[in-house]
């Protein structure tokens, strides 16, 4: 049967896997959530917005006679990764994660590993610090818990309204950030404490890196827990899959 993809995007492996199918005229479509203004052009047909849930998505797969359906979104879009398996099973559609293996610390790191936003949170508590939030724009409601910080925010579009944290600095940027970006940003506000989520890649790393070099403090959110899947971490390993893995594979395991 002729492929026909659907990749579920948002990061920087879906780019690069975007380039890949692109440079094989495979056909494929790009989907977004729709959570920032401007996403990264892309040299495939894109669509942007929810699919409606489970059913939603599934019923989006039987429509377009999608024949793969490819999950490349981030470590932390669990929401998405969940119904991607279900739909997958649903529609009878392989399903493939496209993932990045968590970050690892190495000497010189200073973390303190915790399971997720809440925990945190509650590691903030005690006297003002000067924090770095690399942590997007969606959890940052539950930071005002520890409202006595100076917070620098780093968050891809301008935001409607203030973020709820009364000390804060504001920086409007989007990624990918080089280490030498970052650890004069961390440098420039005086930073002391950076929190960020475990997303593994290149993409977010170099915060990690330069706070490594300045001996910053990192108070590291593990990535949440997701159901079972056939998950590969490289472009390559996709397109193998698609020549030879996914045509093999029984019903019973596709979406496993
Ligand atoms: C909309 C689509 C590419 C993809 C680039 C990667 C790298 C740069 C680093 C920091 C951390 C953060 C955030 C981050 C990074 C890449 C990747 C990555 C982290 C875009 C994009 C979309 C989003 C959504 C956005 C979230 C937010 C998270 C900012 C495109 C730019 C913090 C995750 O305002 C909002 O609502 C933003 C929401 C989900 C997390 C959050 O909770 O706020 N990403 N990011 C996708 C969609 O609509 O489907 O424009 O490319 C993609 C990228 N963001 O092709 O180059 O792959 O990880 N994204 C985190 O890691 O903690 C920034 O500041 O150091
Ligand atoms: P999420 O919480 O896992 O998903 C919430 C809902 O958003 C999903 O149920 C789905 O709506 C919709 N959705 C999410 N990703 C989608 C996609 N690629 N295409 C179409 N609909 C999508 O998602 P999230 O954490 O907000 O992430 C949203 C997007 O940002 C994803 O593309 C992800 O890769 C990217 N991203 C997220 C993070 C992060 O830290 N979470 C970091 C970098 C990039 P329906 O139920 O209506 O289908």
């Amino acid at each position: 049967m002729t492929p026909n993809l659907l990749v579920l995007g948002g990061t920087s492996e879906a780019s690069d896997l975007a380039r890949e199918l692109a440079s094989r005229n495979l056909q494929a479509t790009l989907s977004y959530a729709g959570r920032v203004a401007r996403p990264r052009r892309q040299p495939l047909p894109c669509r942007v917005g929810g699919f409606g849930g489970v059913e939603g998505l599934a019923s989006y797969l039987r429509d377009n006679r999608i024949t793969h359906l490819i999950d490349a979104t981030h470590p932390f879009a669990a929401q998405i990764s969940r119904n991607a398996v279900a739909a997958s099973a649903l529609a009878g559609v392989p399903l493939l994660a496209l993932t990045r293996p968590p970050w690892k610390p190495q000497a010189g790191d200073d973390w303190l590993e915790v399971p997720d936003i809440s925990a945190a949170v509650a590691a903030l508590s005690g006297p003002a610090q000067r924090v770095m939030l690399a942590v997007g724009r969606q959890p940052l409601a539950a930071f005002a818990a520890q409202p006595q910080h100076h917070y620098l925010l780093r968050v891809v579009d301008e935001p409607e309204s203030p973020p709820p944290l009364p000390n804060h600095s504001l920086v409007v940027s989007r990624g990918p950030f080089t280490e030498a970006e970052d650890a004069a940003l961390l440098r420039r506000h005086r930073i002391s404490l950076l929190v960020a989520k475990n997303a593994g890649g290149r993409g977010a790393v170099a915060k990690l890196t330069a706070a490594r070099s300045l001996g910053l403090r990192v108070i590291l959110i593990a990535r949440p827990p997701l159901p079972a899947r056939r998950e590969v971490e490289s472009v390559e390993a996709v397109c193998a899959w698609l020549d030879h893995g996914a045509s093999t594979e029984t019903v019973a395991e596709r979406g496993v």
